[in-house]
């Protein structure tokens, strides 16, 4: 080391602006759940929170550490939602709220998957869905034998402008096949379907 070299002292830690030591918040604080598959348990035991994360920083060391959703075990689920609010249809918050539901093909596990998913995440903490972002609860990802699934949560069904907006955000930040649509489920339907298909509200 030769301390005729002033470059080397470029890094220091004196010499750093301090705005690049400030992590970027977020405007709301998020937490990410985890559902385990395993069936000794209830579903609601099954549902674990993991960590709340509220600077795009904590964000992106939280995404870098885990399991990409194409990895995690079939009947596994990772859920990103509003700190408070549990990704599931008894909370206050939830209740009268429904989900836009895409279906994702088993084929696509290794291709999109991972991509639609990282999209939808974005689009939650980056408040894609504007003035109408007070209504998202947020969104699951769900691996399964039949077909893998991702949803976004909201708030209040009979919301039908917000509701709107919020798919077709979705639908275009995901940028899913023209041809391929997105249904949006009550909660309370999602809830007595019979056999795999709830009724549906809206499609887009
Ligand atoms: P699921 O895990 O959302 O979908 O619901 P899966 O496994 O694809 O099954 P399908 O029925 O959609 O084909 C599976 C089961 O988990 C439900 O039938 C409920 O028994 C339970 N479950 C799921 N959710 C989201 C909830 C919830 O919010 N509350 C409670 N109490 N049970 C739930």
């Amino acid at each position: 080391m030769s301390f005729e070299d002033p470059e080397q002292f470029e890094n220091a830690p004196e010499d750093v602006d301090p705005e690049l030591l400030i992590k970027h918040p977020l405007q709301n604080m998020w937490s990410l759940w985890f559902y385990r598959n395993d069936r000794s348990k209830s579903w609601e035991e099954n549902l674990m929170e993991i960590i709340t994360i509220d600077t795009v920083e904590d964000f992106w060391s939280l995404y870098n550490h885990l399991e990409v959703v194409s990895k995690i075990p079939i009947g596994c689920d990772y859920a990103l939602f509003k700190h408070g609010i549990k990704p599931m249809w008894e909370d206050s918050r939830n209740k009268k709220g429904g989900r836009w539901l895409l279906n994702v093909q088993k084929s696509q596990r290794n291709t999109d998957l991972n991509n639609y998913w990282l999209e939808v995440l974005l689009c939650l903490i980056g408040e894609a869905f504007k003035e109408h972002s007070e209504e998202i609860c947020g969104a699951v990802a769900q691996i399964r034998n039949k077909g893998d699934k991702i949803a976004v949560w909201t708030a209040d069904v009979k919301n039908q402008e917000a509701i709107m907006v919020i798919g077709r955000i979705m639908k275009d930040r995901i940028n899913i096949h023209p041809r391929n649509t997105i249904a949006y489920e009550a909660h309370a339907d999602t809830q007595v379907k019979t056999g795999s298909v709830a009724k549906c509200k809206y499609t887009l």
